[in-house]
C-alpha cells in the first residue's frame, strides 16, 4: 500500500484514524528546520573538474572540430584526411609551418588534373554543426591563383550544409595564410565532414601545402579560439563555482618530457606543440592555459590551476624529482603563475599575434601584459600542488615536494589557497601548514558512496577539504542509484561544511566515440543536440543552483536511511532542504519551516534504479511543483531512487 493512499484518507474514520495516526509515526518523516543559527557553507562548494580525457577537450568542448589538424607527434599519419578528386595527399616534412607545427598536409595534383581536388577532414568522428556561422584558419603554401571553397558536406548524402567560395592568392615560397567565414544550416546528426576544394586546371602538376587547417562554430560568448557552445551552454547551466584543470593524471603525464608544459599552451597556437597526453591520444593544446581563465571568467567559474609537482605517472620515467632537482620546475611554477598577469594574445589580429611572437625576450610578463592592453589580472586564488601524489608510488616524496612548492609559492604570494594532492596523513608534513586545503577523491558504489555520508563527521578538522574528484562507478552511463548515492554523500559535505570548501564530480566530459572512463557526468556524440543531461548532472545542477549560505540544523524522529537530508539558507532568507531517498519504496515527507507559505519542490527519480540516461534516450527527467504550506509545513511524497530540493521563500 502506498502511502501516499494513507494520507488521503479523510480524517475522522475512527478505527482507520488511529490505524493511520499510528502508520504515519512510522512511514512518514517529519523535519523540522531550525531557523535559528548554522554553520556558514563556501559559496565555492560546487565546481567542475576537467582534464583531457575522453575527448573531452580535443573533440569536445574545445571549440575546434578537425581532428589531427596539425599531424602533430612523432610519427603522425593521415587519421581523419583524405583527398578529393584526381589528386594524393602525404604528410609533408620539409615544409613546416613553425617549429611546434612541423608537419604539414600535401596535396599532390598530377599535370593535366582536371575538375575538383582537395582534401577532407572527417572530424573527431564527425563534426557537430550546429547552424552558426563558422570560422576555418589554414595556411597554404603553393602556386594558387583562383577560388577555395570550403564545404561542410553529410557524409554518405552529400547534403552540404555550408559552403563558402573565396579568391586565393599564395606562392610556393611562403605560407599565406586564408580565413573564411562560412554560414551553415544545421545538420541533423553528426556524420558530416569537412573540405576545401579548387579546380585542378588551376594547380595541375603542383603540390600544396596545407598548415594547421582549423574548423570553430561560433564560440560560446564569441570568443577567438573559444569553446564548443553547445556543451559549454550544458556546463553553464549547471551554476558552478569554480573549476579545476588541467588534471587530473592528465597534469602528470607519463613520463617527464610529457608532463602539461603550461608554456607550451600559450600564445598563438601555430606555435603550441601538443603533447603525449595521458589518456592514449595526443593533445593539441589548443585549449591551453589562457583558454581556461577564459572559459573561467566567461561562465564565472573560480579558478583552480594544478600545477606539477615533480611527479609523472610511470614510474620509470625519471620522476620523482626530489632535491635540487626540483629547483627548476619550482621556478618553473612560478613563472606560470606570473602568467595571470598575461594577457591572451589571440583574440588580437594576426598582425599583433606576430608582435607578440618576436617580442623582445627580455620584457617581463607584466610588460607583455600592458603593450597586449590587458588592464586586469587573471584571478587565480587557488592552487593545487600535484595529483593524486598518493597514488603510485608518489606518496613517498610528496612531503618534499609539496613543502618545496609550498614554501616558494607561499613566500612569493602569500594570499594564494594552497591545495596538497590527497589528504593521506602518511604523504604529508605534519603538521600541514595551517590554511593550506587537501584534496579527497572517492570513486565508489552507489552503497558505498551512501555508506560514506558520516566519512567528513570523524575526520581531522585542522585543514578544510576539496574533494576534487568523485562519481559512481562501474556503470556505462550514470544510473539513478548512483545519482542518489552521490546526492547522498554530497549531504554529508554540506552537512560539514565547516570542514569541506569546494567539491567536483569527475570526470565531466565524454565523446562516447572514443572513451577510456566511464561514467561520465556529460556524455556527447557529433549529432549537434546530442549532449546528454545524465542523472548524475541534474543531481549536481540542482544541488549547485540550490545552495545556500548557512547550513542549518534540521530535527526529527527519524533517523538517516534510506532518507537523507540537509537543509540551507540563503542571504535571501530563501531556503533549501535537499532530500535523498535512497531505496524502492516513496516516503511521505513533511518539512517544516515556520513562517514560510509557498516552495518550489524539484524532483529527479525513477523505480527503476538502473535507469539511465544516454546518447539513445534520456528516460529521466527533473519534474517541478509548487507547493504551499500549512502553517509552515510543507507534505509531499517523494518517489522511489529519487533526489529533491524543496526551494522555500
Ligand atoms: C535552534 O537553534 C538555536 C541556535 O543554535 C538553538 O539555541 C535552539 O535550541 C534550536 N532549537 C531547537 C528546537 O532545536
Ligand atoms: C565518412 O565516414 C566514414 C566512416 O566513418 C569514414 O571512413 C570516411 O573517412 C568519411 N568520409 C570522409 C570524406 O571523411
Ligand atoms: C558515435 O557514437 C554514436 C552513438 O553510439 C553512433 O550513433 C555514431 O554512429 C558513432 N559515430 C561514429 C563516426 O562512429
Ligand atoms: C617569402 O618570405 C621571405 C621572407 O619573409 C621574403 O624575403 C620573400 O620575398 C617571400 N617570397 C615571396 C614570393 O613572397
Ligand atoms: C617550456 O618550459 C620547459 C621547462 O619547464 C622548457 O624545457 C621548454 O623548452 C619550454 N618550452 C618552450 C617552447 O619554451
Ligand atoms: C577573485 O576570486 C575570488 C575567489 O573566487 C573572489 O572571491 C573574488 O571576488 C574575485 N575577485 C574579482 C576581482 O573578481
Ligand atoms: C555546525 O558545526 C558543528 C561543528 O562541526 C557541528 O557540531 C554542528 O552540528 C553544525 N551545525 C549544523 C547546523 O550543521
Ligand atoms: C503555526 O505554527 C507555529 C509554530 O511554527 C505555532 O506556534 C502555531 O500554534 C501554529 N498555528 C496553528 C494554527 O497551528
Ligand atoms: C577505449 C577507447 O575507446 N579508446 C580509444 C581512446 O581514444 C584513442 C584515440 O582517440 C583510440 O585510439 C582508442 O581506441
Amino acid at each position: 500500500m502506498s502511502s501516499k493512499g494513507v494520507l488521503s484518507l479523510k480524517p475522522g474514520l475512527g478505527a482507520l484514524s488511529i490505524c493511520c495516526a499510528l502508520f504515519q509515526t512510522v512511514q512518514g518523516i517529519s523535519l523540522q528546520v531550525n531557523k535559528s543559527g548554522g554553520n556558514a557553507s563556501s559559496p565555492l562548494m560546487y565546481g567542475f573538474m576537467f582534464e583531457d580525457i575522453n575527448h573531452s577537450g580535443d573533440g569536445g568542448l574545445y571549440g575546434q572540430m578537425l581532428q589531427n589538424n596539425g599531424l602533430q607527434g612523432t610519427s603522425p599519419d593521415l587519421t581523419a584526411w583524405g583527398a578529393v578528386g584526381d589528386a594524393t595527399i602525404a604528410i609533408d616534412y620539409d615544409n613546416p609551418l613553425t617549429t611546434a607545427i612541423p608537419h604539414t598536409l600535401r596535396l599532390d595534383v598530377a599535370s593535366g588534373t582536371t575538375g575538383t581536388v582537395g582534401v577532407t577532414n572527417a572530424g573527431y568522428w564527425g563534426i557537430p554543426v550546429d547552424g552558426s556561422e563558422h570560422q576555418t584558419y589554414f595556411w597554404i603554401k603553393g602556386d594558387i591563383s583562383g577560388d577555395i571553397t570550403a564545404s561542410l558536406v553529410g557524409n554518405g548524402t552529400g547534403t552540404v550544409y555550408g559552403s563558402t567560395s573565396i579568391p586565393v592568392s599564395s606562392n610556393s615560397d611562403n605560407f599565406t595564410y586564408v580565413e573564411v567565414s562560412l554560414s551553415t544550416e544545421k545538420a541533423p546528426d553528426g556524420d558530416v565532414y569537412f573540405e576545401l576544394s579548387l579546380d585542378g586546371a588551376d594547380v595541375a602538376g603542383s603540390s600544396l601545402y596545407f598548415g594547421l587547417v582549423q574548423l570553430f562554430p561560433t564560440t560560446y560568448k564569441n570568443r577567438y579560439n573559444g569553446l564548443q557552445p553547445r556543451i559549454a551552454n550544458v556546463l553553464e547551466a549547471v551554476g558552478a563555482s569554480f573549476l579545476r584543470f588541467p588534471g587530473g593524471n592528465n597534469l602528470e603525464g607519463e613520463s617527464l618530457d610529457n608532463r602539461w608544459k603550461w608554456n607550451e599552451t600559450i600564445g598563438p597556437v601555430q606555435d603550441r606543440p601538443g603533447r603525449e597526453g595521458t589518456w592514449s591520444y595526443y593533445n593539441t593544446d589548443g585549449l591551453g592555459l589562457d583558454e581556461y581563465l577564459y572559459w573561467c571568467e566567461d561562465m564565472g567559474l573560480a579558478p583552480l590551476l594544478a600545477i606539477w609537482a615533480g611527479f609523472a605517472l610511470d614510474a620509470g620515467a625519471g620522476t620523482p624529482l626530489t632535491g635540487d632537482a626540483l629547483t627548476p620546475y619550482v621556478d618553473d611554477v612560478l613563472n606560470e603563475l606570473e602568467v595571470k598577469i598575461i594577457i591572451n594574445p589571440l583574440h588580437m589580429s594576426i598582425a599583433k599575434r606576430r608582435q607578440y611572437v618576436l617580442g623582445d625576450s627580455s620584457t617581463t610578463y607584466g610588460a607583455i601584459r600592458a603593450a597586449n592592453g590587458r588592464t586586469e589580472p587573471w584571478n587565480v586564488t587557488l592552487v593545487e600542488i600535484g595529483n593524486e601524489d598518493n597514488l603510485g608510488g608518489g606518496c613517498v616524496s610528496y612531503t618534499e615536494r609539496f613543502t618545496a612548492f609550498y614554501d616558494a609559492i607561499h613566500a612569493k604570494y602569500p594570499s594564494l589557497t594552497l591545495i596538497a594532492s590527497t589528504n593521506d596523513a602518511s604523504c604529508l608534513p605534519s603538521p600541514m601548514p595551517s590554511g593550506a586545503m587537501m584534496d579527497y577523491h572517492d570513486y565508489n558504489t552507489p552503497d558505498g558512496l551512501v555508506a560514506q555520508f558520516d566519512y567528513f563527521d570523524n575526520v581531522d578538522r585542522s585543514n578544510s577539504l576539496l574533494v576534487g574528484e568523485y562519481a559512481q562507478n562501474d556503470v556505462e552511463y550514470p544510473i539513478m542509484q548512483g545519482a542518489v548515492g552521490e546526492a547522498v554523500f554530497m549531504m554529508g559535505m554540506e552537512r560539514n561544511s565547516d570542514l569541506i570548501k569546494m567539491a567536483s564530480y569527475a570526470p565531466l566530459l565524454q565523446l562516447v566515440n572514443s572513451t577510456q572512463w566511464t561514467p561520465n557526468l556529460i556524455p556527447f556524440t557529433q549529432s549537434p543536440d546530442n549532449v546528454v543531461e545524465t542523472t548524475s548532472y541534474y543531481v549536481q545542477q540542482m544541488f549547485s543552483v540550490n545552495h545556500g549560505d548557512t547550513i542549518k540544523e534540521v530535527t526529527s524522529d527519524s533517523a538517516f536511511g534510506p532518507v537523507y537530508w540537509v537543509a540551507s539558507s540563503a542571504s535571501d532568507s530563501s531556503y533549501f532542504v535537499k532530500l535523498a531517498n535512497y531505496g524502492s519504496d516513496t516516503q511521505d515527507l513533511s518539512v517544516s519551516i515556520s513562517g514560510l507559505s509557498t516552495a518550489k519542490l524539484t524532483v529527479v527519480g525513477d523505480d527503476d534504479p538502473n535507469a539511465a540516461n544516454t546518447p539513445d534516450e534520456s528516460p529521466v527527467v527533473p519534474v517541478e511543483s509548487t507547493l504551499s504550506s500549512s502553517n509552515g509545513t510543507f507534505t509531499f511524497t517523494l518517489p522511489a531512487w529519487s533526489v529533491a530540493v524543496l526551494a522555500a521563500s
